[in-house]
């Protein structure tokens, strides 16, 4: 017989006969009857053993310990001393798997354990609904972001992750011993993005692991994460990649809200989709307002973490609105991205933007610096050595068009979306400087 799932059992007939499999969450045993109730990845359902009828068997049932996996067939009962009205009256029990007692997690427990424990046991922690509804609704906001691209005419690529030279600064590379050769984990596709669009693509997306030896602790950064990039030629100016990017937000948050808009009530989660076009604050007005709010600053005035969540809520109090841009971002503050275009009228300005959600930051990106003798004296002003970049330069040299792109952390999108307060909620198995395993 074809297993079918917990929710699948409304649909049955009285005493109409069914095989489901599950985790033994809970055991409930009153003498002559016992309970027991089974989860499997859609639901709970209620298994009914009668001693009288059982036999021998009811003793050794009612011990087995909870989260081992148990396979049930019988059929389904009518009753109305049952929340659902239904229960299964089993003509066997097999038991799959025994779990070990006892558990190092609880999985039915009202309070969280520690995040350590958790995390040491994500393959428990994960059974619990409320986890597992975060990676189902990860799922749903990848369909939406993917479908947008297909419908813009992107192409999914996928680019080494291996690399000699590092896209975003030195600061924060992992070494890599590669056949003898030093090499590095990729800390974004940014180079390989550009080259491709000298390669004639036009238009690419790739969502893939990023790395960065952070070498702090924060609740937004790990030392893996999933980038999600996009990269558009013939542009006109970094306003274009700016309306892509609002329109990709815009399409993937209704996308979640129409196919996941249970999962969401179930976490309590009401999501806000961004008004056409996102609204965008230059970063010397930003400047301004937190300046106006009376944020206080040690060193030179930036956006920096606290600045970033006060205008989060000034924009959410003023706008109504969860998104906003931060433009203009002036040359030095971003100091790493060699390949950014600056302003033609002040190049101490870029054409960089950030995409801010609640907050913090989602999104970094803007117009690349395409003509090869501009982008050989930027690398040289931030002492980098064209000799190391020679693959990625050579694609100037012979046809690059106009283009521009973004980096969206993805892991970050799903702690904003779903208001998790640590992004390593978002992530299966996180990475950051203490945790390797599992
Ligand atoms: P940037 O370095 O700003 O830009 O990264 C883009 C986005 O990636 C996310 N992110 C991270 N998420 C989790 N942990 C981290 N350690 C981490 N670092 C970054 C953030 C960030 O906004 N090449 C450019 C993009 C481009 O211009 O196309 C880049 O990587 O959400």
């Amino acid at each position: 017989m074809k297993r079918i799932y917990s929710t699948d059992v409304k649909e049955l007939e009285d005493g109409e006969r069914c095989r489901l499999g599950g985790w033994l969450q809970e055991v409930k045993n009153l003498g002559g009857i016992a309970f027991f109730k089974v989860r499997d990845r859609k639901g709970v359902f209620q298994v009914v053993l009668v001693k009288k009828e059982v036999g021998d068997e009811f003793d050794e049932l009612v011990n087995i310990p909870r989260e081992s996996v148990v396979e049930i067939e019988g059929k389904k009962q009518i009753t109305d001393q049952t929340e659902l009205g239904y229960e299964i009256l089993p003509t066997s029990v097999k038991v799959d798997s025994f779990a070990e007692k006892p558990l190092p997690l609880g999985v039915i427990d009202k309070v969280d354990a520690e995040m350590d424990t958790r995390f040491d046991n994500r393959f428990l922690d994960i059974r619990k609904n409320k986890k597992k509804l975060i990676f189902e609704l990860r799922n749903i906001l990848l369909e939406g972001i993917r479908d947008f691209f297909q419908k813009e005419g992107f192409i999914e690529i996928h680019t080494p992750k291996i690399v000699a030279a590092g896209a975003e600064g030195g600061a924060t590379l992992f070494n890599v011993d590669y056949y003898g050769k030093e090499a590095y984990l990729a800390q974004s596709p940014q180079l390989f993005k550009q080259m491709l669009m000298s390669g004639g693509l036009e238009r690419v997306y790739e969502i893939a692991p990023a790395y960065r030896a952070e070498d702090f602790d924060t609740v937004r950064h790990t030392s893996e994460f999933i980038s999600l990039d996009f990269e558009m030629s013939f542009i006109d100016s970094s306003d274009d990649i700016m309306s892509m990017t609002s329109y990709l937000i815009e399409h993937s948050l209704k996308h979640v809200i129409r196919k996941g808009s249970d999962k969401l009530d179930k976490l309590g989660v009401e999501v806000m989709v961004p008004e056409h076009p996102i609204k965008k604050i230059p970063h010397y007005e930003c400047i301004e307002i937190l300046e106006d709010l009376g944020k206080k600053w040690e060193g030179e005035k930036s956006v920096d973490t606290e600045g970033e969540k006060i205008l989060g809520e000034y924009v959410k109090e003023n706008y109504d609105t969860d998104f906003f841009f931060i433009t203009e971002f002036p040359t030095h503050l971003k100091k790493n991205t060699f390949y950014a275009m600056r302003k033609d009228y002040d190049p101490s300005v870029t054409t960089y933007f950030d995409l801010e959600y609640k907050g913090q930051e989602l999104v970094s990106g803007g117009q690349r610096e395409h003509r090869y003798d501009v982008l050989i004296k930027q690398m040289k002003e931030l002492e980098l050595k064209p000799e190391d970049f020679k693959s990625y330069l050579k694609s100037f040299k012979y046809g690059m068009p106009p283009h521009g792109g973004i980096g969206l952390g993805l892991d970050r999108f799903v702690q904003q979306l779903l208001g998790l307060n640590n992004i390593r909620e978002a992530i299966l198995f996180p990475r950051d400087t203490s945790r390797l395993e599992p």
